[in-house]
Parts: C-alpha cells; sequence; structure tokens
C-alpha cells in the first residue's frame, strides 16, 4: 500500500492525464485540486511528513481550517503527472486559521503548490459553503475554443452562458446555473482569486477572459466532464462563428424552458431573454 495505491489518488493523477490528452494544458498549463476526505486521510497517514514548515496562502480561508487536500504543483506539467506523481503533485494541510499551509507528500525535488493556490483555495472555501460540502473539485485549465470566444463575445455572464446553453442541448442541464466571466487580470494572485470566488457562489464555471476556466465539482468525473461540456460547446460556437455569424435558428428561450420542465432544472429567467 503506497499514496499512488488509494482511489483519489489514482482518480486525481487520471483527470490531470485526460486534461493534458485534451490539449488543455501546454507547458506547465492549468492546476487541480482535490478537498481530501477524512476517511481518504486515514488511508494515507503513516506516509505523511509533518515536519515541513507552514507557508502563508496569501489569502484567509477559514471556512477551510485544518482542511487537507491534493493539488497539483506550480510549473509541473501536467503531460509528467502520471510518470511521475511524487514530483508532480502533492498533498498540503492547513493551519487552524486558514491561513498559512505545510507539504505533507510529494514535490520530492522540491517545489511549491500550483501558483493559483489562492484562487482554488478561495473557491473551495465557497462551494464548500454552498454546496453543504458536497463539492470536492476545483480544475483550471487552458481550455482554447473558450479562450478564443474571450476575443470576439462581450465578457458578460448572461452572453456566454446563453450563446454556450444555445451550442448544445445537454448544456442547459450540464449547467443550470450558468457561466460567470472575469475579465483580464493578472493571475496567481489574491485580486484574482477574490473575483473567482464571488463567481462561484453563483455559479459552478467561471471564465478568465485571454486565459482560460475554472470548474467546480463534486468529483473527478463531474467536474472533468463539466470543463468538457463547456469546452466542447465553445468549440461548437466556434466553428459555427466561422461559417455564418448569423444563426439561421437556433434553440429558443422557450425551448429551453420547455427543456427546464422536463429535465427538471432551474433555468434563470436573466438568461431567457429575447
Ligand atoms: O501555469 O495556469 O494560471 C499555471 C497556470 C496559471
Ligand atoms: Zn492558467
Amino acid at each position: 500500500m503506497s499514496v499512488l495505491d488509494t482511489k483519489f489518488v489514482q482518480g486525481f493523477i487520471r483527470m490531470c492525464n485526460d486534461g493534458w490528452e485534451q490539449g488543455w494544458h501546454e507547458r506547465n498549463g492549468g492546476n487541480l485540486s482535490y478537498r481530501i476526505k477524512d476517511e481518504e486521510v486515514a488511508e494515507v497517514k503513516e506516509f505523511l511528513h509533518y515536519d515541513n514548515e507552514w507557508k502563508p496562502i496569501a489569502t484567509k480561508v477559514p471556512g477551510l481550517a485544518s482542511e487537507y487536500f491534493l493539488v497539483t504543483g506550480s510549473g509541473k506539467y501536467f503531460r509528467n503527472v502520471i510518470i511521475d506523481p511524487e514530483d508532480s503533485i502533492c498533498i498540503i494541510e492547513l493551519d487552524e486559521k486558514g491561513e498559512n499551509y505545510r507539504i505533507l507528500w510529494g514535490l520530492v525535488n522540491g517545489g511549491r503548490p500550483t501558483s493559483e493556490l489562492p484562487s482554488h483555495l478561495m473557491n473551495h472555501e465557497v462551494k464548500k459553503g454552498v454546496t453543504n460540502g458536497a463539492h470536492r473539485v476545483i480544475y483550471h485549465a487552458h481550455t482554447t475554443n473558450v479562450i478564443a470566444l474571450t476575443f470576439v463575445l462581450p465578457l458578460e455572464d448572461k452572453v456566454f452562458t446563453r450563446e454556450l446553453w444555445e451550442m448544445a442541448t445537454e448544456c442547459p442541464v450540464v449547467f443550470p446555473s450558468g457561466i460567470g466571466v472575469v475579465g483580464w487580470m493578472v493571475p496567481g494572485g489574491r485580486e484574482i482569486a477574490v473575483a473567482t470566488s464571488a463567481l462561484m457562489k453563483e455559479y459552478d464555471v467561471a471564465i478568465w477572459a485571454h486565459h482560460g476556466m475554472f470548474c467546480s465539482g463534486e468529483d473527478f468525473d463531474l467536474t472533468f466532464g463539466l470543463m468538457h461540456t463547456v469546452e466542447k460547446s465553445a468549440e461548437i460556437l466556434v466553428k459555427m462563428l466561422s461559417m455564418r455569424p448569423d444563426k439561421r435558428q437556433t434553440i429558443s428561450p422557450q425551448n429551453f424552458r420547455d427543456l427546464a420542465k422536463d429535465f427538471k432544472v432551474t433555468l434563470p429567467e436573466k438568461f431567457l431573454y429575447d
């Protein structure tokens, strides 16, 4: 038995590799974090080292005090996670104030958790609260088609949500609360983390203009599936705009209302404008 034999670590590694194979993780692009369950911490406890120093998170997440996370390393390549997980990823623990972290396992050749740790943890804190602890995965990827759209669509939640809902009938069922958009900001710090986590109160998806996307979900399948669905819808929109920017026909607001009724989802009326 080792840390690498556990189901949650294997699921994490597989998700990193799936993202790499989609082409969303050039070089060291993107990052992934998982809020580890108590019973999973117990499974790996004998392999954890509690002698590393505490380091500041650069933000405060009191709602996550003393929690454990599995996260990708700063500067590490998603491409390499499956080959050498112990070099690429780490388990961290937060202190009892939610202000500092320490590395308990992994990053055996040195390094630190993802440069987007403030955004990951602030998103986790919001999502833990609004989902009663159900959401555990935060995923950031450089999804090509979504990024392309941030150069041509207005950077508004209502535009991105509606356009991406219209591109595939499953979309409003997969992300019924919609999509939030953050205008261009410097990545890697507290400011973009505050802006992104504010959107996560309402949405499971946030787009960073000219950069990529953040998705939140309960487990690896749902969160990867969400990223994949939004990006595929963006790919269809890019193709459609390339063929003829004016739609000849589409899914109407009333179609969405009918869909919502049958599939038992609530679609906010603010996205069903004419
Ligand atoms: O390089 O994706 O946003 C990692 C990133 C930063
Ligand atoms: Zn990025």
